[in-house]
């Protein structure tokens, strides 16, 4: 069987992690695309001379040109500038808007059957652009940021209970901005659920939303922390994930930003939502019942995406609606 073709267009510090992973877990062969020349080629170069020593059989390029990803499988998407301090995510969109464009055009003339996975942000307008500009069928164009989300989650909950983070499921819906929704109640550890756990004193409703507020905020606090620069592994490693599930149809339940046409009441707007991520893409998007709150917490997050769509709509209004 032929290896897998993984395209990542934009070799930054995502990018090149992206590259470390897929060779580290043998997803298949890389070509790192980015439009500064001597980067992608340069990270590409030493991951590959990091193959031997890891003992993994993948092919690492680096390219300038839109043709070196052809026929790609999985196409993965982080061009474009990160957040610096200050700079909330919807800072970036007019940037970031147009190198959808040039990215999906790329994506559509020589990658054309790829699942794409967007990282870009501010996410769940960009995936929406992307997917437009690309012209790829919806279910096969979704974007990373729930498992991110959740994988923050899992962590503040695991160094709560002082388990593994193993044991530990988080569950986030919406958006990935400050509206975005963690759900305690979807949120387990070994299969028991959180709200349980307070009424067994393990912890406080207070500390519980101490952590979703941690959640929201988890990039801005390493966008501090670094000052120069935004997170990177953990992002990545989410990306991964979402790319593995559809690589080895694993059919994994994960939050993604999907196309909703009807789903959640929604249509014509991509938003995070659980989804089950096969081979043939987004496979089944899941409805979970919602309480009035919980709506609530839904509906202003899907509000502020719509915000964001509107902003893309005015600077590209041939995207259409
Ligand atoms: P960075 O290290 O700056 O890499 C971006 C790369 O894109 C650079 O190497 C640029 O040269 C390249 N680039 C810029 N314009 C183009 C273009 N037109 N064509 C091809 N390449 C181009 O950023 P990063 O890797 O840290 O972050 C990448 C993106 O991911 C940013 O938009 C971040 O905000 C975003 N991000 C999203 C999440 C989510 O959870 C959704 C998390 C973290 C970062």
């Amino acid at each position: 069987m032929a290896r897998s073709k993984i395209a990542l267009i934009g070799a930054g510090q995502i990018g090149g992690t992206l590259a470390l992973l897929a060779g580290l877990k043998e997803l298949g062969d890389v070509v790192l695309f980015d439009a500064a020349e001597g980067v992608p080629q340069g990270k590409a170069l030493d991951i590959a001379e990091l193959a031997p020593l890891e003992g993994f059989d993948a092919r690492i390029l680096g390219a300038n040109s839109y043709d070196a990803i052809e026929g790609a499988d999985v196409v993965m998407v982080t061009a474009g500038v990160p957040r610096k301090q200050g700079m909330s995510r919807d800072d970036l969109l007019a940037i970031n808007l147009r190198v959808m464009e040039q990215v999906g055009a790329g994506i559509g003339k020589y990658a054309p059957d790829a699942f794409v996975i967007c990282i870009t942000n501010p996410l769940d307008a960009m995936v929406w652009a992307l997917q437009r500009w690309s012209g790829l069928p919806p279910h096969r164009v979704v974007g990373m940021a729930g498992v991110l989300d959740g994988a923050r989650l899992r962590y503040f909950l695991a160094e709560e209970f002082d388990v593994s983070v193993e044991d530990v499921t988080a569950f986030v819906l919406g958006g990935h901005g400050a509206a975005m929704v963690p759900l305690m109640r979807y949120c387990t550890v070994g299969g028991i659920p959180v709200p349980d756990l307070v009424r067994m004193g393990w912890t406080s409703e207070e500390r519980l939303a101490a952590m979703v507020e941690r959640t929201r905020d988890g990039g801005a606090e390493i966008v501090t922390l670094l000052r120069t620069g935004a997170a990177f592994y953990a992002p990545a490693a989410a990306a991964i994930a979402m790319a593995e599930s559809h690589l080895k149809d694993k059919k994994r339940l994960m939050p993604a930003a999907v196309y909703l046409s009807g789903e959640y009441g929604l249509k014509d707007i991509y938003v995070g939502v659980p989804a089950v991520i096969g081979a043939r893409g987004v496979e089944r998007v899941v409805e979970v019942d919602l309480d009035r709150a919980e709506r609530a917490m839904f509906e202003k997050s899907v509000a502020a995406v719509e915000t964001l769509v509107d902003a893309c709509l005015k600077i590209a209004p041939g995207l259409g609606r």
